[in-house]
Formats: C-alpha cells, structure tokens, sequence
C-alpha cells in the first residue's frame, strides 16, 4: 500500500480531453463500482469504490458526492475507510444503503487478507445525514458463506430491501465449477441473518464464474428483475439481467438479456422518490495501469438510467429526462434518404445524440463520431439490418481497430433508436432502449471532433445533436 494519499485537483486535470466532462467522477485517482446510491431528504447521494493512494485499483475506501439532480455532483470526504485489525481491513468492498425507519445503513463488503480472501458482510450507520459512518462493533453481521459455495474469497456485494416486515439480502458468489450465484438471506433486526437457499445459480459457461453486485427489485408492479455482474475469473465481464417471477422467496426468471455488452459494469439501482427505479453503473478503463496513472484518473460513472420493462419483459433504459436540462446548442438534421457518408456542421467530444433512422432489408445506418478530418482516425457506430447486429468500431491511426458487434433485432415495424452519449473518452451508446454498448475511445487528438452520419439503404427520419457542457463549474 501506499503510504500518502495522493490529493489532485479537478483544476488540474481537466484540460485531460480524455476525461469525461459531464459525466461523474472523482476529482483525481481510480474509482470503480457505485455504492450506497439512495436519495435522502431530496438529495441523491452516490457512495462509489475508491482508492486515495493512486490511479489504479486497490486500498478500496468508499469515496462521496451528493446530487440534487442526478447530473451535477458534490464531492464530500471519504465515508468508509478500511479498519486496521478489522474485518474490512484489507478493503470495504461494494455494498448499498438502506433507509431503517428514518435512520440511514450501509452494508458493505469487508475484506481480509492480502489477497482479499475473506470475505464477510458488515454494516455502518450514520447519525448525521450520510457524511459520517460509525461501523457496527459487531461486524462482520455476516461471516461464512453457505456451505454450497464454500469460496469465502468470493462472497461479496451485499444488497438489501425490506418487503413486509422482514429484511432481505442478497450476496454474490459462486458454486465450484457450476458457475455464479447469488445467496438469499432474511433477518428480522439487520444484524442476525439466516441464509434461506440460492436465488438463482448461473453456468459458468454462458454466464460467469463468479456473480458480483447483485440487485434484485420488483419493476413495473409485476415482475421482479435480478441484475449481476459476471466475473470471468481473471477480469471483469458482461452485465446479466434476469426477469421473472418471485413468489414464496423462489425466483423463477422468464426473460435473461446483456445489460450492457462492453464497459459497464457492478451497476446500483435505487428506488427514487419520484418511483423510478435507477441505474448507474461503473465505466471501467480499457487501458494499461501505466496509462492510468499517468493521467491521475481512471473509472467514470454512467449517466443515471430510468428502468422499465417493455411488453416482453425486455429490460430498457433511458438516461435521466435530468441531462436534457443542461444540454447546450442544438443542431437538427432533418428526414433524408441515406447514401454515403456526409460530415456535419457540428463536432465536439461532450456531446448527447439521439437519431432514428429506417433501414431498409439490407440496409446499414448510424453515426461516425471523434473522426479526424481525413478520416484516419473514426469511431462508427452503425447497424446492420441484414445481420440484425450493432457494431461500435474504433480506427486510431495506424493501429488495429477495435471491433464489437453485437445482437440487435428490431421488431417489426420498429425503427433503429439510437442514443448515444459521447464525453471525452466515454462513449454511451444505447439502441431502441434495450441494447446497451458501452465504449470508451482513447481519440489520438484532441482536435478529432468530427460527426458524419452513415448510410446505404436507409432513411435518417431525425438526428438531433446537443453540445454538452462541463457539470464542474
Ligand atoms: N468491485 C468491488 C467488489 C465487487 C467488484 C471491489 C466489482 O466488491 O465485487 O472493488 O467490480
């Protein structure tokens, strides 16, 4: 570890054109997964995986910011801290926070060990307002994982609700050599839990080894939904949401889908006072450690999403109607045919994107963005009617591109929507609210602003494009 916490001012690394402008992040070094995120008195407060130390993963603290939007951010201390000798000694991992009669709880993941190998659950009160945590003298309130894993170094992620009078939780975990899974616990005061059996277990083949970040909630009334992020084992992997019936503590998922095919990963939801059911969710780095901490900062956090469920119990996302408040100039390209390529007036690196557009059977549609004016150097993102797939493909100068493809099916009738969020090198692309691809572009050139929209076979019904200011003023 090491020794002195390394303090940068936002001043100082803002004119990194990297760095996101409008999204949230700390003001220096490496954050990961959002916790504790619930809105209290009318402020939404976003707890987040952080380390003091550097800009790079490890010492895990829980940094701090309050909103009164969703969009502009308030940095406040550190809330947690690991406890030398305690069972959060080695680092106080993911969790979230409940609201107990009127008094506010984290529960959280302590970790021990050099290499984080015990796991347990330990919980924190606030006396007040959410700025400071006395930890529970009697954590861990919860120690052993259930004797179907057995893994207590993957035991981790607490996510708590209250239905009737009894609390719930939900722990990540594993099953040796089955796959992910997530354990169901009950408990009457929040310190003494019973476990009750698995929620679900995945397969480790189509869906991880190891499930993280578990959240589990009912949405639209009738259906409950349990998201988790899958751990390959080695790295980071993909976001799987599961969609069906909980009925006497047994969740029987009808609908499984990607929450997001690329970036986003260990997202939090929370029920806001307004009743919309939110999502954000960390966007991690996709370069070296050398390079994260020659930039002092790594990890962003998505734009707050608002939850639903289409008629087939598709899971869609919608970044908050809040972002609309701050957006800036505004350009409209009206219906046209497409055919080729044209280059827009407008250009920029915070910029939000909203299009639709009508393929034809065989037709390719969508938006370039970050192109250099010779078009060395381009991220397209566009869609392929025949092969129904949605591609996001970065071209840097002389290096090989990056290439995701991934499923995207319109139903019939239905016209390509897409949305896309664009913020230094955060790149939130969302299709028809379902198809979520989130990309980071690691641009060449500050100067690389270029739009140009993309077609053959298709029509642009409306493309409108925002300029998006800086959140920090
Ligand atoms: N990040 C935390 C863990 C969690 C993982 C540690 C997911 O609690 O499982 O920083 O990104």
């Amino acid at each position: 570890m090491m020794s002195e916490p390394v303090q940068i001012s936002r001043e100082r690394i803002a004119s990194d054109f990297q760095r996101p402008i409008y999204h949230f992040l700390p003001p220096s070094n490496w954050m990961n997964d959002p916790n504790g995120f619930i809105q209290w008195q009318g402020q939404y407060h976003l707890f987040y995986q952080y380390n003091p130390f550097g800009a790079v993963w490890g010492n895990m603290h829980w940094g701090h910011a309050t909103s009164r939007d969703l969009i502009h951010w308030q940095d406040h201390p550190i809330a947690l801290a690991p406890t030398p000798g305690g069972p959060d000694e080695a680092g106080c991992f993911s969790g979230c926070a409940v609201d107990v009669d009127g008094t506010p709880m984290l529960f959280y993941t302590g970790a021990r060990g050099e290499r984080h190998d015990t796991q347990t659950q330990c919980r924190a009160i606030s006396r007040d307002g959410l700025m400071t945590w006395e930890k529970d003298l009697r954590n861990p309130i919860l120690h052993r994982v259930p004797d179907l894993s057995g893994q207590q170094a993957d035991f981790r992620d607490p996510f708590v609700w209250k239905q009737g009078d009894a609390w719930y939780m939900v722990v990540g975990s594993r099953v040796e050599d089955v796959g992910g899974a997530v354990f169901l616990y009950r408990s009457d005061d929040l310190v003494t839990w019973t476990y009750l059996h698995p929620l679900l277990i995945g397969d480790r083949e189509r869906t991880g080894l190891v499930w993280e970040c578990p959240n589990f909630f009912p949405l639209d009334d009738h259906r409950w939904v349990l998201i988790v992020s899958a751990h390959t084992g080695s790295a980071t992997g993909t976001v799987f949401y599961f969609v069906g019936d909980y009925v006497d503590h047994q969740f029987t998922p009808a609908v499984q889908g990607v929450l997001d095919h690329a970036s986003l990963y260990a997202p939090l939801t929370t029920l806001d006072d307004a009743g919309r059911r939110l999502l954000i969710g960390w966007i991690r780095e996709e370069r070296p450690d050398s390079a994260l901490t020659a930039a002092g900062w790594a990890g962003a956090q998505s734009i707050p999403r608002v939850l639903s469920l289409d008629s087939g119990s598709r899971l869609l996302m919608t970044p908050v109607s809040e972002l609309g408040a701050i957006r800036g100039r505004h350009s409209r390209l009206a219906a046209r045919p497409l055919d080729g390529e044209a280059t827009l007036e407008v250009s920029g690196r915070a910029l939000d994107l909203d299009a639709e557009f009508v393929p034809e059977r065989d037709g390719t549609c969508g938006i370039s963005v970050v192109c250099s004016m010779d078009g060395g150097e381009r991220t397209d993102v566009f869609y392929d009617a025949a092969q129904e797939t949605l591609t996001v493909r970065t071209v840097i100068d002389g290096a090989a591109p990056t290439v995701r493809v991934v499923p995207h099916a319109l139903d019939a009738g239905e016209h390509l929507r897409l949305r896309l969020l664009l913020d230094g090198s955060v790149l939130e692309i969302i299709a028809n609210q379902r198809t979520s691809l989130t990309h980071r572009v690691y641009s060449g050139d500050a100067a690389h602003q270029g739009v140009r929209v993309v077609g053959r076979q298709a029509r642009l019904n409306a493309l409108d494009i925002w300029e998006m200011p800086s959140i920090w003023r």
